[in-house]
């Protein structure tokens, strides 16, 4: 049985512990190998390597940490193939949205950040007759980058890349559902000559090495992916101490369809938005609203492509959908589904596991796509986030309608709006209270713009910038001008 090992001041080494966990392949539900059952004493040894790593990191030149992690980029892609099958393993995506997606966008995070801070600049405020004032960018220290299961490699390495390429060093911690791809980054960071101490990665359950990591002093800023619940408790800790916090927490994202839509576009970005990952990314649009006078034929033809996605093992090329990510998520969509049923829905298709699956399967987390209709705001399924493969359809008139509609959750992470209306589209975008706004596309990113969510759907931003921004002290230095 394959036992990793956490990664701590430049060194894969066993956790102090001694103890590991089960790490299972939601595919097959079984345990294919063991994650270290990390504790605070490894997050200590891991803050007092970042700590002694950050006086000589921070002083590296650009170029040096350019050349690192681009290192560590091209050193991604010359393992994509592994990488990705360990991602489809650890999470049950299917392997060719983890070789597509997943593991090219972490080899992209790295060069983005690698890249930007050769062209960085700065401000001066010149203070007339009097003093001249620069900003300087300084790296904060150490810090803790916590991330989730449902992009593993994806999310860790665009917490990591940043929070390093400004020149601070960082304990990191993947989930513990999906170790895999973090511990394979661990290789390649020894492989690319990273420093000893500039990335420490534990692995271990949140509430014991999580915990530890935002709660300990000498940890300045942490950046948290995960669930709206976990993002509280984060925050709670963090909050006394006065550490600086990003958090990127869950959405319950509207998707807006207008009658004047291109169908042809429409329905496949739609679908795909509802969809994919198993529904498992915190942007994937969960409420569908129709324009009236499409929403007969739009149900109908998005349920007819729902029913064509092919539910099976991950590892086939065949599958568009592979399985979630744990039984607790896979019991969360079949709970929302019955209360669905409970709050009056329609199931127009899905609502249960599939048949069919191959004997390698037969005891996989998997769950059909499942499209709900009949439901209200006020259902808890339209307010909830089920985080999987279950999406709702409703009808709206007005575009204050929906306006109203979209705006009326605790989330505010992102939306997407279907319409032919250039006008009607910025009318939306403008109005609609989310972080992000997709006009007829989904999922489109461009690394520079500020990615995060409002409301309860997250605090701070990440991206480009912003993201450099987040990891760096801004000190401004005031110098008296002498009068001529
Ligand atoms: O996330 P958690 P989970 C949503 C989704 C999901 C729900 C819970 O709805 O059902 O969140 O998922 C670590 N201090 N999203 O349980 O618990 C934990 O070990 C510090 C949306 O997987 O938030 C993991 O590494 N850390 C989200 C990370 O936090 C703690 C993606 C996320 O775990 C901790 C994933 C603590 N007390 C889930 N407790 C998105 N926005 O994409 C746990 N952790």
């Amino acid at each position: 049985m394959l036992r990793i090992l956490n990664y701590i001041n430049g060194r894969l080494v066993e956790p102090m512990g001694g103890t590991y966990l089960d790490n299972f392949e939601p595919a097959t539900g079984k345990v294919y190998s063991q994650v270290p059952d990390g504790d605070e004493r490894d997050v200590e040894a891991a803050v007092a390597a970042a700590d002694a790593a950050f006086p000589k990191w921070s002083r590296t030149p650009a170029a040096e940490r350019f050349r690192l992690l681009m290192k560590i980029a091209d050193l991604i892609d010359a393992r994509a193939d592994e990488l990705a099958r360990a991602e489809t393993i650890d999470n049950g995506k299917p392997l060719t949205l983890s070789r597509s997606l997943d593991i090219p966008r972490a080899a992209t995070n790295f060069r983005h950040f690698a890249t930007a801070i050769l062209h960085t600049h700065s401000e001066t405020h010149v203070t007339e007759g009097v003093a001249l004032n620069y900003t300087l960018r300084q790296p904060r220290g150490v810090c803790g980058l916590i991330s989730p299961w449902n992009l593993p490699l994806y999310l860790l390495t665009w917490k990591v890349a940043p929070a390093i390429a400004v020149g601070n060093t960082a304990v990191a911690k993947p989930s513990e559902i999906t170790p895999m791809t973090a511990y394979l980054l661990s290789q390649i960071c020894m492989d690319a000559g990273l420093p000893p101490g500039v990335l420490n990665i534990v692995h271990g359950l949140g509430a014991k090495v999580g915990s530890a990591i935002t709660a300990h002093p000498k940890i300045t800023t942490v950046s948290f992916t995960g669930g709206t619940v976990t993002g509280r408790e984060v925050a709670r800790t963090c909050a006394p101490l006065f550490k600086k916090v990003s958090l990127e927490l869950g959405g319950k994202n509207p998707t807006i369809v207008f009658a004047d839509a291109d169908m042809a576009l429409t329905i496949p970005g739609t679908v795909r938005a509802a969809f994919a990952n198993q529904g498992q990314v915190c942007l994937c649009g969960s409420r569908i609203y129709v324009e009236k006078p499409a929403y007969e034929p739009f149900v109908s033809r998005f349920v007819e492509a729902a029913k064509k996605l092919r539910v099976g093992d991950p590892l086939e090329p065949t599958s568009d959908q592979g399985a979630m990510v744990s039984k607790a998520q896979l019991d969360k969509s079949m709970f929302y589904v019955d209360l669905a049923r409970k709050e009056g829905g329609t199931i127009l298709c899905g609502g249960a596991p599939p048949t069919g699956l191959n004997e390698r399967c037969r005891d996989g987390y998997f769950f059909q796509p499942t499209v709900i209709t009949g439901l209200d705001d006020t259902c808890r399924v339209n307010r909830e986030e089920i985080f999987g493969p279950v999406v709702t359809i409703m009808p709206f008139s007005t575009e204050e309608d929906v306006v109203a509609h979209a705006n009326g959750t605790e989330y505010g992470l992102a939306a997407s709006v279907w319409t032919q209306s250039l006008p009607r589209a910025h009318r939306l975008a403008e109005k609609i209270q989310s972080g992000t706004v997709w006009v007829n596309c989904w999922l489109v990113r461009d690394l520079r713009v500020p990615f995060g969510g409002m409301k309860q759907s997250g605090v701070g931003r990440e991206g480009g910038d912003e993201a450099m921004r987040f990891f760096t002290e801004p000190k401004n230095v005031c110098v008296q001008v002498p009068q001529v």
